[in-house]
């Protein structure tokens, strides 16, 4: 029996367990398209390919399982582009089929042509160009596979229309492998008795926790090992969530935009024991001042990280949590960190956060505090980017992982809102917070029509401060306060704008107005909308000037 291509994008589809995919269809697509309106699983029409490729993005991060994507060919295809190089900086798995045009005309200008092939190339993990239907199958289980092996990453498998169209016979290989990608093989854990041993004697360790904690699900693993050596855990941005955040233990976010007592604990550790972390510039600060004090014990699955950015004398190949269970089984006893451990507590106490809205009027804080109180300790929330988004990463304490989705490498504005419907799908029944600033939530915001259409049950919280806050914020801390570009207001109504999608939505601005607001929106039983007036000139801090010494940062005037 043979079948179409399309027809075997849909089996490939099926066999690899998908349960829904998000795209928009279009000319070199239409077969594709006519396929899959008999798929047995979901086909959610969204309104714009980068969203739907960040909500493909959501749905994965969500669930750990591949994200699945369709555009079409040209201007379909190039919309993706920022999705593909967001869940490439935050490894997450994700397969997207574009419509190529037809397979006789590729390299003639032909209507609707783009080379996303070529285009992708330097922001994907791989990429396919489909010439025959011979190459489809393989080309199909090795996407799914080479997506979700190793570090995960979005793979875009590029179809010509004639392909989809064309018959051959279906061989799905369920083995597949490719020449230089061995992702299991390498595992290196010669540094593991000297690193314990090196944890082991130390009375100021540190372990620092990445994406890469939640990406091998070493959660459990982590809270062990923390517990058990009474080691203080911070996370970078990527790694909110594999640590309960609410854990005496845990010292809360590192960097840029760190808690006090991560920070500080960094710049005065002796050994750090870093999980799955790329140590990036934001969660780092500048690298000459780096943990000055400590020897840096970096595991990693990815062996190009090892190094990479920080130095380490201890390198180990391997998943986190196969390396944490190795370890947990060899404990040396633990040296005495009662001392290190009250140095921290008395750095929270000299550098208490500010929580609560002010009397009469709304903070970003207060307002994640209402969100985290309405929806206890089982929320999830997805972020936007901005100042907002590293409020929500300072105070919106999270506990599980997988609830809590932000694009952290890339920081692509417009993320917020079509992750939470990625997330919406994944985790049907639940409801998702949405936390967006006004610019943002403009840039992804014709998906309120998506929302309404699927009756998704998204809470979007627009924090409007009237501004492209963090840009802002530089500016007036480092630029003179010359708001170049920064302080035009948006000139609607988030909440009529929502109203006018068909969606219930309240403007907040004071807590009582908050309190009444998020008590329905967060009742309603699909899409809401609150938007939140706050004030322009706060800032978030702390705050680490780029590149400065994680140890000097500038902390909130009261
Ligand atoms: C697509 C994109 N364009 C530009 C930027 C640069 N940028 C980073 S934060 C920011 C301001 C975001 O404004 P808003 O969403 O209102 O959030 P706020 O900082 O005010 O909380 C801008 C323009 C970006 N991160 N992403
Ligand atoms: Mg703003």
């Amino acid at each position: 029996m043979t079948l179409s291509g399309a027809e075997m994008i849909i089996q490939a589809f099926q066999k690899e367990g998908v349960e829904c995919v998000f795209g928009i269809p279009g000319g070199s697509v239409i077969p594709l398209y006519d396929a899959l309106y008999d798929a047995p699983f979901r086909r959610v029409l969204m309104r714009h390919e980068q969203a739907a490729c960040h909500a493909a993005d959501g749905y994965a991060r969500t669930s750990g399982k591949v994200g699945v994507c369709i555009a079409t060919s040209g201007p379909g295809a190039t919309n993706v582009v920022t999705g593909l190089a967001n869940a490439h900086m935050d490894s997450v798995p994700l397969v997207v089929v574009t419509g190529q045009v037809v397979a006789s005309a590729i390299g003639t200008d032909a209507f609707q042509e783009a080379d996303i092939y070529g285009s992708s190339l330097p922001l994907v993990k791989h990429s396919f160009l489909v010439r025959t239907i011979q190459e489809l199958p393989r080309a199909l289980r090795g996407a799914f596979v080479i997506a979700n092996s190793g570090r995960p990453g979005p793979v875009l498998v590029d179809v010509p229309s004639s392909v989809q169209k064309e018959r051959g016979t279906f061989d799905y290989p369920p083995e597949i492998s490719f020449p230089g990608y061995h992702p299991e093989a390498r595992k290196d854990f010669t540094h593991m008795e000297r690193s314990l041993a090196l944890l082991g004697g130390s009375s100021k360790p540190v372990i620092l926790a990445g994406g890469g904690c939640i990406l091998s699900g070493a959660e459990a693993e982590l809270l062990e090992f923390a517990e058990k050596c009474h080691i203080p855990v911070a996370n970078t941005l990527m790694g909110k969530g594999a640590f309960p955040e609410e854990h005496p233990l845990s010292l809360g976010m590192v960097g840029m935009h760190g808690t006090p007592q991560a920070n500080l604990a960094v710049s005065e550790a002796e050994v750090i024991l870093a999980l799955g972390t790329r140590f990036s510039d934001r969660s780092t600060g500048g690298r000459q001042t780096y943990a000055p004090k400590a020897t840096i014990i970096h595991v990693d699955l990815d062996e190009a990280e090892l190094g990479k950015n920080i130095f380490t004398p201890f390198p180990m190949v391997g998943d986190v949590k196969e390396v944490l269970s190795r370890m947990l089984e060899k404990l040396p006893p633990q040296k005495s960190r009662s001392s290190w451990l009250e140095k921290i507590e008395a750095w929270r106490q000299e550098y208490p956060m500010k929580e609560e809205n002010p009397p009469g009027s709304l903070s970003v804080p207060g307002i994640l505090r209402e969100v985290r109180r309405i929806q206890g300790d089982e929320g999830m929330l997805t972020t936007d980017v901005g100042q907002h988004q590293m409020w929500a990463a300072l105070y919106y304490k999270v506990n599980r992982s997988r609830t809590y989705l932000t694009s952290g490498g890339l920081g692509t504005m417009g993320f917020g809102l079509p992750s939470a419907m990625g997330a919406a799908f994944a985790r049907p029944g639940e409801r998702i917070a949405c936390i967006a600033g006004d610019g943002s939530f403009l840039m992804n915001i014709q998906e309120i029509e998506t929302c309404r259409r699927y009756n998704l049950p998204i809470t979007m919280v627009i924090c409007n401060n009237g501004a492209l806050g963090m840009v802002r914020q530089w500016q007036d801390l480092f630029f003179q306060q010359r708001f170049s570009g920064t302080c035009e207001a948006p000139t609607c109504s988030f909440s009529q704008v929502a109203q006018a999608f068909g969606l219930q939505a309240w403007t907040a601005t004071n807590q009582e107005e908050l309190k009444n607001a998020f008590k329905e929106a967060f009742s309603c039983e699909g899409p809401s909308l609150v938007e939140c007036m706050v004030p322009q000139e706060d800032n978030v801090y702390p705050m680490v000037p780029a590149g400065g010494d994680l140890k000097n940062f500038l902390f909130h005037p009261f």
